[in-house]
């Protein structure tokens, strides 16, 4: 390459440098609030909201992602220039083992199961691990409480698993109103999402702690017993006592990005306690002699279904 070449493309970066800095004086700053396609609704600082397009590569924007962009004509257009640095990023393995962002700058995760569609265990943990490397704070809440013993034997199942490693269990019923109010405390002055299953209640529980909200809610399929994905966008609300929840699309599965061992014992807070105790750095907790694991599950200290669930991402991360 020769000099008057390079010489020219760096007055070209010099210049495209300067108008997007001159661009960025004129821009308002404001929160994505969901997104359709390739556009994204971001606030401003006046709950005035902009449809915008995205600048070239800036790569996905998700809900709760703040922003610099540039209003454009007189109905609430825009474009944005850049994405602020991201406290966390909670993203989900999409299509091909690519890494798809579901949610931006999030505190706490409420992982909603219910009686029905019936919960997957597999799925509340890997939920936990991927909630506990954001770093944010995991909650479950347990909704249709008010669907009889089996919402009970339900609650009673999750308090055993979750409640000794210290996560807060929230029984509720988005239909009686049953947790609603200790659900609005949980919520207040933080930034939530709702995951977990079609079906089990998000959006419900969205409208009765966000009455304006408004939003629609869907069926659960008598034949498969699944929901009907009625959610087809996660969307920002604000809570009207502060904070901002984040409803989401129900999922069939979710499978965390997972790099390491450490990762995954993250959400494992009682096999932490008692793998260090193990006659075997590198124990399994499989077959191996002196296993401090195996011994607290036969002790009934540790839920197999949690042995399992650790087991089963050691091996999807192996392989
Ligand atoms: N009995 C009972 N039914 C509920 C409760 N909460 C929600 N439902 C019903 O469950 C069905 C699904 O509710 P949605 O709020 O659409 O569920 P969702 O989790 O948002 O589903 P997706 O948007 O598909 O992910 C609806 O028929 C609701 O009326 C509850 O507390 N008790
Ligand atoms: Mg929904
Ligand atoms: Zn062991």
């Amino acid at each position: 390459m020769n000099k008057r070449r390079l010489s020219h493309n760096q007055r070209r970066r010099i210049a495209q440098q300067q108008s997007r800095k001159l661009e960025l004086e004129g821009a308002l700053e404001g929160t994505v609030i969901t997104h359709y396609g390739k556009e994204v609704t971001v606030e401003d600082e006046q709950q005035r909201l902009h449809q915008c397009k995205l600048r070239q590569n800036l790569g996905d924007l998700v809900c709760g992602d703040r922003v610099s962009f540039q209003p454009q004509g007189e109905n609430a257009h825009g474009v944005v220039l850049a994405i602020h640095p991201r406290n966390n990023l909670l993203q989900k393995t999409g299509f091909g083992g690519k890494a798809k962002p579901v949610a931006a700058n999030i505190d706490q995760v409420l992982i909603v199961s219910a009686v029905q569609p019936a919960p997957n265990p597999y799925l509340i943990d890997r939920y936990i691990v991927a909630t506990e490397n954001l770093p944010a704070k995991a909650i479950l809440l347990l909704n249709k409480i008010d669907l009889g013993d089996e919402a009970q034997t339900l609650l009673a199942q999750l308090q055993q698993n979750y409640q000794d490693i210290g996560l807060t269990i929230l029984p509720a019923s988005a239909k009686t109103g049953q947790g609603i109010d200790e659900l609005k405390t949980l919520l207040q002055d933080h930034t939530s999402i709702f995951v977990g299953l079609s079906g089990v209640g998000k959006s419900s529980l969205v409208n009765s702690v966000i009455p304006d909200a408004d939003i629609k809610v869907g069926e659960v399929s008598r034949a498969s017993q699944e929901g009907t994905h009625t959610t087809t966008v996660s969307t920002l609300y604000h809570l009207p006592s502060g904070g901002d929840l984040i409803d989401s699309p129900g999922v069939r599965d979710f499978t965390p990005i997972i790099e390491n061992r450490q990762q995954i014992l993250n959400g494992f807070a009682e096999l932490r306690k008692y793998a260090g105790l193990c006659k075997f750095n590198d124990c399994t907790h499989t077959s191996e002699p002196g296993c401090a694991v195996r011994q607290a599950i036969e002790n009934g200290e540790i839920n197999p279904q949690r042995l399992q669930s650790y087991q089963h991402m050691l091996k999807d991360l192996e392989e």
